[in-house]
């Protein structure tokens, strides 16, 4: 699952983030510009929770509506991650969404799951069943055929 987290969306990066994962051939399941509640970041981030920089990163990330998604492809999880970039912007490579566009670990603009089970437990966090369109499928195992 991907984030396009606060800053993405006060900067007008939404579309550039989407646009990446798209062009990468990743098929879109679930997409929605929502208020993520204060329970929901703490369930999302709750590996980091009691960290110093936990209450900051909730507040980042319920600080505005932010964009959910989730996708799918061969190998999405580790694809997703290398387009996302490293954690810190200033690590990030360039040509990466946190290295092409961010300056600080605190507004690094993305999420994406680390793991299958960190995804399964994530969407299950930021979607229901009816917002989540399996049939694209179909499309996503044409696209990366072998
Ligand atoms: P990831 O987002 O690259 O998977 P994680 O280590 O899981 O990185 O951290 C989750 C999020 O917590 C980061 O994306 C970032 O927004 C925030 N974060 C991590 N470390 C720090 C920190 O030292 N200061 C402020 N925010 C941090």
């Amino acid at each position: 699952m991907i984030l396009a987290k606060a800053d993405a969306v006060v900067r007008g990066l939404v579309g550039e983030i989407l646009a990446r994962f798209e062009r990468r051939g990743y098929t879109i399941l679930g997409l929605k510009l929502m208020h993520v509640t204060q329970d929901q970041a703490k369930r999302h981030y709750a590996e980091h929770d009691g960290k110093p920089f936990f209450p900051g990163l909730v507040d980042y990330i319920t600080a505005t509506p932010i964009v959910a998604m989730v996708i799918e492809g061969e190998d999405a999880i580790e694809g997703c991650r290398a387009t996302i970039g490293a954690t810190n912007p200033i690590k990030a490579t360039p040509g990466t969404i946190r290295g092409d566009y961010g300056q600080t670990i605190g507004r690094n603009l993305a999420h994406g799951s680390d793991s299958p089970e960190s995804a399964q437990r994530e969407v299950a966090i930021f979607f229901n069943d009816q917002e989540l369109f399996p049939r694209a499928h179909v499309l996503g195992d044409w696209i990366s055929a072998k």
